[in-house]
């Protein structure tokens, strides 16, 4: 099973809020080598969670982008996901890695302390935010901000993919700070094109990288 790298650059959420079109949003991050997407469904059944991550999965297989499932481990096995994302609410860390021991996981924090314990316990990846304000998630916690953000990526050594009202105007300031990626829901799923938009977001990426040599 592969890991994650350090370069991640976008990783994109798919979230059922925002969009039940899973399939096209999947062949989309795929023809535009989308490093790693989620599955993010919070207001749906196991059962349907299960159908659409085994259908998003037919489609990762083949390809090199990395399929998470958000929240539910069983989904994420059943499915034979590259992995599940769990937040501080959700299962134990020990209790996620039992049932996943071959597979990714990551973990969402909101602050130094929590992302170190995360990083003990052996998170392969750590999603940490709010940073900046957003309204995709209402309970996301005081917001982080681009200097603590910094911060914390100088201390953590584990993969840090920031989250949180992140969008085209704002990138640079939240890749200045060395995150090896960024989650971003509605900048993509928010918008008309959500295509045009990851592209955009793409390469942007791209132009940094390469201007940072
Ligand atoms: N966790 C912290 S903020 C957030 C999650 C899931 C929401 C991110 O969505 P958006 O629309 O990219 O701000
Ligand atoms: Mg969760």
């Amino acid at each position: 099973m592969k890991k994650i790298d350090k370069h991640i650059g976008l990783y994109f959420i798919i979230d059922g809020d925002f969009t039940r079109d899973f399939l096209a949003m999947t062949k989309l991050a795929i023809n535009l080598e989308v490093k790693i997407i989620q599955y993010r469904d919070k207001n749906a059944s196991p059962t349907e969670m299960l159908k659409n991550a085994t259908e998003i999965r037919e489609l990762t297989e083949k390809s090199d982008t990395i399929f998470i499932v958000n929240d539910n481990i069983e989904v994420a096995l059943k499915s034979h996901a590259g992995g599940v994302h769990i937040g501080q609410e959700d299962i134990k860390y020990e209790d996620a890695r039992k049932m996943l021991p071959e597979k990714i996981i990551g973990v969402s924090t909101d602050n130094l302390e929590q992302s170190l314990f995360a990083e003990k316990m052996g998170a392969d990846y750590i999603g940490l935010g709010p940073i900046f304000p957003t309204s995709t998630k209402p309970d996301a916690g005081p917001i982080i901000g681009i200097k603590k953000l910094s911060e914390i990526v100088k201390t953590i050594q584990i993969p840090i993919v920031a989250i949180g009202g992140i969008n085209v105007e704002n990138l640079v300031s939240v890749l200045a700070t060395k995150v090896s990626g960024v989650a971003i829901i509605s900048a993509i799923l928010g918008k008309l094109s959500p295509e045009n938009e990851i592209k955009k977001i793409i390469n942007k990426i791209k132009k940094y990288n390469q201007m940072r040599g």
